[in-house]
Formats: structure tokens, C-alpha cells, sequence
């Protein structure tokens, strides 16, 4: 059985945790500064193995030795938002907790696929790779497929047309300046084009979903109060890993390390990619309309901005 180790045994880390045991995924290591959580969610999940008929390992621990030789590393580290809080307002104190996980797993899992959640998430992917030095293609981070999941179930609620008729991508940075690929999105085949045209899906409420599904992870933050999405956020993770595991070559959007494709050099952005057995084993380069690519390149230099205020904050990210 593979072993998956959990950076982070708070909400997402949890559910992460049951997840991968309900689907048999992979032995689980649940990690957390806090011991007592990580040891008392590990304990919980497994008493419900003779229920749900897994027989999984999970063991929750605070020291980083029980990690070593993971195959998967799914990184949630970190705090999550307050309401009125951005993303990027987590970037100083995640960053330094981001150095110390490096630090922890550099050594105990030189070949893991790592898989980072930890917001504000391009930025910290980058960082996790530099202060890891793991290879481009083994660091990856999770946002797309959480935003692209939101943006189909808005679309799916309003048209009333079931989520796995829809196909779309959501890409860029995952802030407000995410942008939905509108040309790459099909209902039940059809472009969606072809719905605003006729009159099934009016302009402003596509632009409503478009904003809501930027806004998707501030929506929940407003709800929960304390706290912010982990559900989603969990089995978006999870298809990854799965991916990965099982070589399913799976095309994904996921921020990844572009060296050149989309006109980008040395920055992670959210782009489709083929993960298989070897992490991320293609970039795709997708046909992007002018005003797609207008919007791709804007969301960029936000994670460009982002990652300058990184640097200032760790000039050895430079
Ligand atoms: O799409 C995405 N990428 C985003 C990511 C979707 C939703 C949430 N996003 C971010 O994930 C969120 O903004 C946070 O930065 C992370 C984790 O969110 P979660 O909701 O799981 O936060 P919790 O419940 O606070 O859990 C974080 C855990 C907590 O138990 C801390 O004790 C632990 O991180 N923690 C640490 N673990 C290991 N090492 C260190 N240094 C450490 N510091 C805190």
C-alpha cells in the first residue's frame, strides 16, 4: 500500500484524511504541530474502519520521521482566512510555515509528489519548491480543479443540467483574477457560447457565476466565520493524488511550473496538466481567445506581484 503523508490535521488535512480511507487510497500519515489533533483525527477515522470496511494505516503524529519515504505529501499547513481576509493577506505568516514544513520533508521524502493546498497558494507553491528544491514536476499546487468544480456547479444549479454534463477550465492564479475559460466550456456538449446566443443562459448571469465562483472561497469564509472551505477543497486534493498514484494521466488544472508555455518562464500558474506516475508529465497549451488571454495574462502579473512581496519578505526566494 502507498503512503500518503498529511501536512496539516486541520480541516482540510481531516477531511483529506477520511477521504483517502473511504477510497483505500493509501496508508496515512496525519501531521500537525498540534500532536493531540493529528493523534486523536487519525484514531477517530480509523475506529471507523469496521463500518466502512477499509483497512487502511493511519497514524497521526507531530514528528516528521513518521513521514519519511511518502509517496504523496498533500501540504495544507497553515492558517486559513478570517472573514474580510484575502487570500494573499496569508502570505507572511504561511510563508514562514511553508520554510518549516520544507525543512521537515526535504529530507524524510526526496521522491514524494507534493501536493500543496496551503493559500495564498501560487505563491506558496513556488516557495515550497525553492525552499524544497524538489524537482519542478514533483511540486504542484491545488486550486483549478476546486475552482473549476465551483464554477460547474453554479453553472449546474442555475441550467439545471447535472455537473457531468459540464465541462470547463478555470485558470490563472487562484485569487479574484481566476479566469474561467468561457471558450472551453461545454453543456452537454454544446459551447456555452452557443446558450448565451440563444437566449437558455442570459450574459449577466453568466457574469454573476463567473463572480461567484471568484468569490467561492470568501462565500464560505462568510458562513463557517471561523474557518474557511475544506470539503472541496479535500477531494480536489484527493484527485490529484489519485492521479498520481495511479498513473491515470488525468488532465487537471492545477498550478504548475511553467518554463516558457503560455509565454510564462519560471512561475507557477494555473494551467491544465497531465498528472501521471512521473507528478506533472505535460503542460497543456490550450487555444486561448483574445480576451481569454488578456485575462490569463493579467491573472498572472497578480501572481507576479504576489511573488515579488514574497521575495521582499525572504529575499532568498529571489
Ligand atoms: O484552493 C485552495 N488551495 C484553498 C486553500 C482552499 C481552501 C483553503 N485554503 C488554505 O488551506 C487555507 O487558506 C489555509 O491556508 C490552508 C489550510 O486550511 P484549513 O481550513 O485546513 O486550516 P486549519 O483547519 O487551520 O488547518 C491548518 C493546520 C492546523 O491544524 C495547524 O495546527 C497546522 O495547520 N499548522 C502546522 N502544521 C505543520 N507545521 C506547521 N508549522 C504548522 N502551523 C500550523
Amino acid at each position: 500500500m502507498k503512503k500518503i503523508s498529511l501536512i496539516g490535521a486541520g480541516q482540510i488535512g481531516g477531511t483529506l484524511a477520511h477521504l483517502i480511507a473511504l477510497k483505500k487510497l493509501a496508508n496515512v500519515v496525519l501531521f500537525d504541530v498540534s500532536e493531540g489533533l493529528a493523534k486523536g483525527k487519525a484514531l477517530d477515522i480509523a475506529q471507523s474502519s469496521a463500518v466502512e470496511g477499509f483497512n487502511v494505516n493511519i497514524k497521526g503524529t507531530s514528528n516528521y520521521e513518521d513521514t519519511k519515504d511518502s509517496d504523496v505529501i498533500i501540504i495544507t499547513a497553515g492558517v486559513p482566512r478570517k472573514p474580510g481576509m484575502s487570500r494573499d493577506d496569508l502570505l507572511a505568516i504561511n510563508l514562514k510555515i511553508i520554510k518549516q514544513v520544507s525543512d521537515g520533508i526535504k529530507t524524510t521524502s526526496p521522491k514524494a509528489f507534493v501536493i500543496c493546498i496551503t493559500n495564498p497558494l501560487d505563491v506558496i507553491v513556488s516557495a515550497l519548491q525553492k525552499y524544497t528544491n524538489f524537482k519542478h514536476n514533483k511540486v504542484v499546487g491545488m486550486a483549478g480543479i476546486l475552482d473549476t468544480s465551483r464554477f460547474i456547479f453554479f453553472l449546474s444549479e442555475h441550467l439545471g443540467v447535472e455537473t457531468s454534463k459540464i465541462k470547463s477550465f478555470v485558470l490563472g492564479g487562484h485569487g479574484d483574477s481566476m479566469v474561467a475559460m468561457l471558450n472551453h466550456t461545454y453543456i452537454d456538449g454544446k459551447p456555452i457560447s452557443e446558450l448565451v446566443k440563444n437566449g437558455k443562459l442570459k450574459k449577466d448571469k453568466l457574469d454573476f457565476i463567473i463572480n461567484r465562483t471568484k468569490n467561492g472561497g470568501a462565500e464560505i469564509v462568510k458562513f463557517l466565520e471561523k474557518g474557511s472551505a475544506f470539503y472541496a477543497p479535500a477531494s480536489s486534493g484527493v484527485e490529484m493524488a489519485d492521479s498520481y498514484l495511479n498513473n491515470r494521466k488525468k488532465q487537471l488544472p492545477c498550478a504548475a511550473f511553467l518554463n516558457g508555455e503560455y509565454g510564462v518562464k519560471s512561475l507557477y500558474v494555473g494551467v491544465p496538466v497531465i498528472i501521471g506516475s512521473n507528478g506533472v508529465e505535460k503542460v497543456i497549451e490550450i487555444d486561448l481567445s483574445p480576451t481569454e488571454k488578456e485575462n490569463f495574462n493579467k491573472s498572472i502579473d497578480s501572481v507576479k506581484k504576489l511573488y515579488e512581496a514574497a521575495i521582499k519578505i525572504d529575499p532568498t526566494l529571489k
